[in-house]
């Protein structure tokens, strides 16, 4: 079982697409175990995106996400952080593949809507930066037919 670090950029919620978005996560049956929203701090954004300070869309990136608040969450289950990956699609809404989120519902690589973890240790550091060690999973009833 795996987790990934799943949030919904301040586009979305502005958009009023936080149920639309959640709902593909949730019915493809990755399993939201933690889920908050708020105003990002700038300390937060800065170390969210630290691997991408010295790019040249950084400081357009901070502002984004500092605009208004996100929706963060984690997401369970087997390879979730690929899962998710696909779920949300390419990081340019124009190259994404139709029937993901960016494509279905993003035009430009600056407003796609959502953020994923890319790999194992950016998860890791990604849960433990946005909710901290204690997260508790759940009994879903519906696994056994969600998962063989
Ligand atoms: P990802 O979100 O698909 O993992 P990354 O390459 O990690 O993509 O970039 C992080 C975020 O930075 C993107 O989701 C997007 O919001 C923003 N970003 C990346 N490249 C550009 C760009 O060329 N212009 C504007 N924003 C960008
Ligand atoms: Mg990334």
């Amino acid at each position: 079982m795996e987790r990934t670090f799943v949030m919904l950029k301040p586009d979305a919620v502005q958009r009023g697409l936080i149920g639309e978005i959640i709902g593909r996560f949730e019915k493809r049956g990755l399993k939201i175990i933690a889920m908050k929203m708020l105003h990002v701090p700038q300390s937060l954004a800065e170390k969210h995106y630290a691997v991408h300070k010295e790019r040249p869309f950084y400081p357009g990136l901070i502002k984004y996400i500092t605009s208004g608040p996100v929706v963060a969450m984690v997401l369970e289950g087997p390879n979730a952080i690929q899962a998710a990956r696909n779920t949300m699609g390419a990081t340019n809404p124009v190259d994404a593949t139709p029937g993901t989120i960016r494509a279905d519902l993003g035009m430009e690589i600056g407003r796609n809507l959502v953020h994923g973890s890319d790999g194992p240790e950016t998860a890791a550091f990604e849960i433990g930066l946005w909710f901290g060690t204690e997260l508790q999973s759940w009994q879903r009833d519906l696994d056994r037919w969600i998962l063989e």
